[in-house]
């Protein structure tokens, strides 16, 4: 009998995964799936977050009864929560905390994973309406199974990471994740509540006329930066270009733009922050690793972002990140 599959669901999805390698445990297709869960839980707060001032500002209580939370807070929670009452998920560290969260329960000390996670990235562009977004990694906790997770579970290189995506809350709301099998996006079907798998196996285009970068820092960033922007400016019919600048100041809509249409986003360091604003475990590594899959490039102007071996949860990184051919033209620079 021919089913009409027209589209699969993210559980679907994930379930299909797990046929297809029989020896997988399902916790990963666990852990995926509640990200999905906890983000449609995000998605609906953000839609809403202009009518805050209607439904009770933050700090208040709303009609449920509810108090208010700033969203990015509200966000942290949703994941933490999610992951904390699974089965697969022994800790997180978030950008939003301090400190690495061990959840020390007897089941979760069990599982075999960590997830690292930006909850809200850019929620400054909420209240001009620009798209926003969470970033998040996982990766298989060094500690043995069943004791608490401890810090170095948290500060690994970003090429341990098993998974990694994001999810832009923007004109539609995706969730984009990568194995090592491929980087796979699912677009939000707000009828079903389901995420439907509309971007098979994304590939990053290995050249782009895209570069994003803000023009606001120029004359603080390095010469060989200078020098490779003023090249990009210059690009036209003869040597690939002309190249456009694109830069909206939420990176997950800045690195999703580029992946699906190719091009280059740069946050280099500055005089005054000479390792950059982005955070190496919960923007870049998680980054990192989406584009390296799909087939694009990430360093910090020096060596593979991934490579890099973390000493402290928030330290920041420089990040050039993007397709192939522009990474390349922008290395000859640095
Ligand atoms: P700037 C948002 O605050 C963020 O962390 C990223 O999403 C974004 O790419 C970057 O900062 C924008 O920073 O200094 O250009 O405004």
């Amino acid at each position: 009998m021919n089913v009409n599959r027209k589209v699969q669901t993210l559980d679907e999805f994930t379930i299909q995964q797990l046929r297809d390698f029989p020896q997988a445990t399902g916790e990963l297709s666990h852990l995926l799936r509640n990200i999905g869960l906890a983000a449609k839980r995000v998605n609906t707060e953000v839609n809403k977050a202009g009518l805050v001032d209607i439904l009770g500002d933050f700090g208040t209580v709303n009609v449920q009864g509810e108090e208010v939370k700033k969203l990015d807070i509200y966000a942290n929670d949703q994941f933490t929560g999610v992951l904390k009452h699974g089965i697969a998920c022994a800790g997180i560290a978030s950008e939003e905390l301090d400190d690495f969260v061990a959840f020390d329960d007897a089941k979760s000390a069990k599982s075999k994973y960590v997830c690292l996670f930006d909850p809200l990235d850019g929620s400054s562009n909420i209240d001009v309406n620009v798209s926003i977004g969470t970033i998040f990694g996982v990766y298989r906790r060094k500690t043995e199974v069943g004791t608490v997770v401890t810090q170095e579970d948290f500060l690994q290189p970003g090429n341990q990471q098993v998974a990694a995506g994001y999810i832009v809350y923007g004109s539609s709301t995706m969730l984009v994740y990568a194995t090592r099998r491929g980087v796979n996006g699912f677009t939000l079907d707000p009828s079903i509540g389901e995420w439907t798998l509309s971007h098979p196996d994304i590939k990053c285009p290995e050249t782009g006329k895209i570069y994003s970068v803000n023009h606001g820092n120029f004359f603080q960033y390095e010469k060989a930066i200078q020098d490779y922007i003023q090249i990009c400016q210059k690009k036209d019919k003869t040597n690939g270009g002309p190249y456009t600048q694109r830069y909206i100041g939420s990176m997950v809509s800045d690195v999703h733009r580029n992946l699906i249409k190719g091009g280059i986003f740069m946050y280099p360091g500055t005089i005054d922050k000479p390792k950059g604003k982005l955070r190496l475990l919960y923007e870049c590594n998680p980054f990192a690793f989406i584009v390296t899959v799909a087939g694009g490039k990430a360093t910090n102007g020096k060596e593979n972002i991934l490579d890099i071996q973390p000493t402290e949860l928030h330290q920041r990184s420089p990040m050039f990140i993007g397709s192939t051919q522009m990474m390349e033209e922008l290395e000859t620079y640095l």
